[in-house]
Order: structure tokens, then C-alpha cells, then sequence
């Protein structure tokens, strides 16, 4: 303590000093008398002090720097915006993962879609229109990662009796399908028809996003020979895209017990049926074995919505020697009180399925035991029926018809 007392009494002194003096020299004093109250010698004291200007100047220059990101940042958000709002389902990720350059091709009108390479034949005396989906180039990409998962869907209008399926290819844009389809329709029939091939994008966890379509009327091809042409795709026609809604459910096959449970979870975007704008949507699940009704269930009633939530689950006995012959019929109605209860669409699965309803029942059986979820669109109900009874399954030796 007594030692404190003196020094702070000379540090005091030159201070008092400069008041006296003049205002030029005022300045120096000050500083020195500061130095000289801290403890420290003169090389460690600039050194802090030109530690402090460099922080501070560090800090300006950062402020300056989030200052101009925050502005490009607020671009950047406004161009991802525009791409959520012009992507399709489950597209959210592409506009995060592939932003920048691409953001002009999602934004124009016409953007390219890519090319299909197909071939027409018609045999006249048999009736028989051969189809061929050859290959696709240059397929507007659809998912994250700047790929897609492409198959072609192909039928006839106005009679759209029976539609096929190409495999699904994963992840490339220029597949090669290399598949062929029969459709029986009469010369004048051809005449007045529309072949429609739609190119999808698979998607294991959303709906199926069309990449493009191209559409040919019938009665403007020459018949003289076979057709083989590449031709660009065009955005697919909402017109005719009838939206029944969608219906997801979850399917299990215990082998070992022989039990097929059938989980409807929920629907969404189903036709309106009723005056009011709404349905009162149910869920019939059914069992076609040999062209016959084998067995049904049926949900509860859903009143007045558009996407009801089931969660309800109906399990089956059937055996490994029936699955693989057994057709899932599931259809989704509207309930009417006052009168008779309208389909609202229908779908079908089996080993004699196709596409997207195929593969929901394949995954069934290549994972015994282990319950699989999938969404499926809904068809119309008589395209079902008559694809249904169109059917020719294959006979397998089978004795006991114990049903
Ligand atoms: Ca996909
Ligand atoms: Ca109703």
C-alpha cells in the first residue's frame, strides 16, 4: 500500500503540469502521463494498441461484407421461391440442391421436355396396332440430383380400354425401352383414334410426375409402312388428365400364415361427387381369385372431405399358392344417403397388374413380413372392369379349390 501512494502521486504530477503549459504540447503530456500510469513497457502498449485498430478494423470490414450478403441473399430466396412454385410434387429439394443456372429453364414457358423414339405398325388383316417405345433423349429432369426415373405410359383414345407400361429406368434421362404393345382396334376404329405416349417420372414416395407426352391422331399416319421417328415432347394436356384423387395403403404377406393385410391409410384429392362440393368418401377392399369375388371388407364412412384418413387394416387368409393368382381390387366410393353410392375411381394389383401397381405388389412379395406403403392414382372405374375382364390368367395347375 505504501508504495502505491507515492507513484500515483508522480503519475498526478505531469498531468497537472500540462494544464499550465501550452495547448500544443497538451496533447503529448496527456498521452505520457497515460503510459505512465500503465505498468507496462512503451513496445507492449503500441502493440496493444494497434491489436485494438486491426480488431476494429476487422469489424468494419465485416459489417460491410454481411451488409452485401444480406442483399444477395434476399435475391438468391426470391429465384428458389419461383422454382417451389412452378415444381412439381417432392421437387422442393431439386430447387435447394440445383439452384442458380437452372432457375431460367424452370422459369420459361415452353421449356424443352426431351425426345421419344417410337414405331407404328398396323396389321390390317389381324386387326393388331404394334407399338414401340424405343428410347427417349434428353428427358427434362425431375428429381434432386438433376436426373429422373422415366417410363412411358401408352393407350388409345377416345376408348381407353387398355393402358401399358414401360419398366421403369432409374435415374437417367436418355432410357432405352425397346418394348413393344398390341392393341386389337378395327381400321375405321383407327380412324378416328388419338395414340397417346406419356413419359413419367417415378417416384417411390409421391405421385408420378408426367415429364411429357406426345399425341398422334390415328387417321393422319400412313399405314404403307412401318413408322419409326423421333419426336420432341410436349407438356403434357390437363384437359384430359381426370383427376380421380389418390389413395395410399400399405400391404404385408406373412407366407409362413399365409395372411394378407391390406392397410388403407388415407386418400387425397378425391372427386367431388355430392351438390355441396365434398364426398363422403369409403373404401371397399376386395379379393378377385379366378375372375371371381373371392372376399370384401370395407371401411368406415368418411363424412363430407376430400382426403380422409382411414388407418384401418383388414387382413386376409390367403395362401402362397393363391397370392401369386389372387387380384386386389380397391376402389373408393362416395356414400350417398338418399341414393345409390357412386365409385368415385378404382385401382387393381396382382401379379397380372401393370406399372406402378405391379411394382406395390412385387415389393409385397420380395419383403415378406414387412408392411409397404405406396400411393397410387386412382383409374376410372370402367377402365378397370374391362382390364379386369379382359384378363387372361395364366392356368396354374391348382387342386384344391377349398373356397
Ligand atoms: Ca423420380
Ligand atoms: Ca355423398
Amino acid at each position: 500500500m505504501t508504495t502505491k501512494a507515492p507513484r500515483s502521486n508522480t503519475s498526478t504530477r505531469p498531468t497537472a503540469g500540462t494544464n499550465s503549459t501550452a495547448t500544443t504540447t497538451a496533447a503529448p503530456g496527456f498521452i505520457d502521463g497515460l503510459l505512465n500510469k500503465i505498468h507496462l513497457p512503451r513496445w507492449a502498449i503500441y502493440a496493444i494498441f494497434a491489436l485494438i485498430c486491426l480488431v476494429l478494423l476487422v469489424c468494419i470490414l465485416c459489417i460491410c461484407a454481411k451488409c452485401c450478403c444480406k442483399g444477395k441473399k434476399k435475391r438468391k430466396k426470391k429465384q428458389d421461391q419461383k422454382i417451389n412454385m412452378k415444381g412439381l410434387n417432392g421437387s422442393t429439394t431439386t430447387s435447394l440442391v440445383q439452384p442458380g443456372t437452372d432457375d431460367v429453364e424452370y422459369g420459361s414457358a415452353n421449356d424443352p421436355r426431351g425426345r421419344l423414339l417410337y414405331s407404328l405398325e398396323y396389321n390390317a388383316s389381324r386387326s393388331e396396332l404394334t407399338v414401340g417405345i424405343k428410347e427417349a433423349a434428353a428427358l427434362k429432369a425431375m428429381d434432386a440430383g438433376g436426373t429422373s426415373d422415366p417410363y412411358v405410359k401408352v393407350y388409345i383414345l377416345p376408348n381407353k380400354s387398355k393402358t401399358y407400361e414401360t419398366k421403369v429406368f432409374r435415374k437417367t434421362l436418355q432410357p432405352v425401352f425397346n418394348e413393344l404393345f398390341k392393341f386389337q382396334i378395327s381400321q375405321p376404329d383407327l380412324n378416328e383414334s388419338m395414340m397417346v405416349m406419356q413419359v413419367y417420372d417415378f417416384n417411390r414416395f409421391s405421385k408420378h410426375d408426367v415429364i411429357g407426352e406426345l399425341r398422334l391422331q390415328l387417321s393422319t399416319v400412313d399405314w404403307n409402312h412401318v413408322i419409326e421417328e423421333w419426336r420432341d415432347l410436349s407438356e403434357a394436356s390437363k384437359f384430359e388428365q381426370e383427376n380421380l384423387g389418390e389413395i395410399c395403403f400399405s400391404l404385408r404377406y406373412v407366407p409362413t400364415a399365409s395372411k394378407l393385410t391390406v392397410v388403407i391409410l388415407e386418400a387425397k384429392n378425391l372427386k367431388k361427387m355430392d351438390h355441396g362440393g365434398s364426398s363422403d368418401p369409403y373404401v371397399k377392399v376386395q379379393l378377385v381369385l379366378d375372375k371371381k369375388k373371392w372376399k370384401k371388407r370395407t371401411t368406415s364412412v368418411k363424412k363430407k372431405t376430400l382426403n380422409p384418413y382411414f388407418n384401418e387394416s383388414f387382413t386376409f387368409d390367403v395362401t402362397f399358392e393363391q397370392i401369386q393368382r389372387v387380384q386386389l381390387v380397391i376402389s373408393v366410393w362416395d356414400h350417398d344417403k338418399m341414393s345409390r353410392n357412386d365409385a368415385i375411381g378404382k385401382i387393381f394389383l396382382g401379379c397380372d397388374a401393370t406399372g406402378n401397381q405391379l411394382r406395390h405388389w412385387a415389393d409385397m412379395l420380395s419383403n415378406p413380413r414387412r408392411p409397404m406403403a405406396q400411393w397410387h392414382s386412382l383409374l376410372s372405374t370402367e377402365q378397370v372392369d374391362s382390364t379386369l375382364a379382359l384378363k387372361h390368367t395364366i392356368k396354374i395347375p391348382f387342386t384344391n379349390k377349398g373356397f
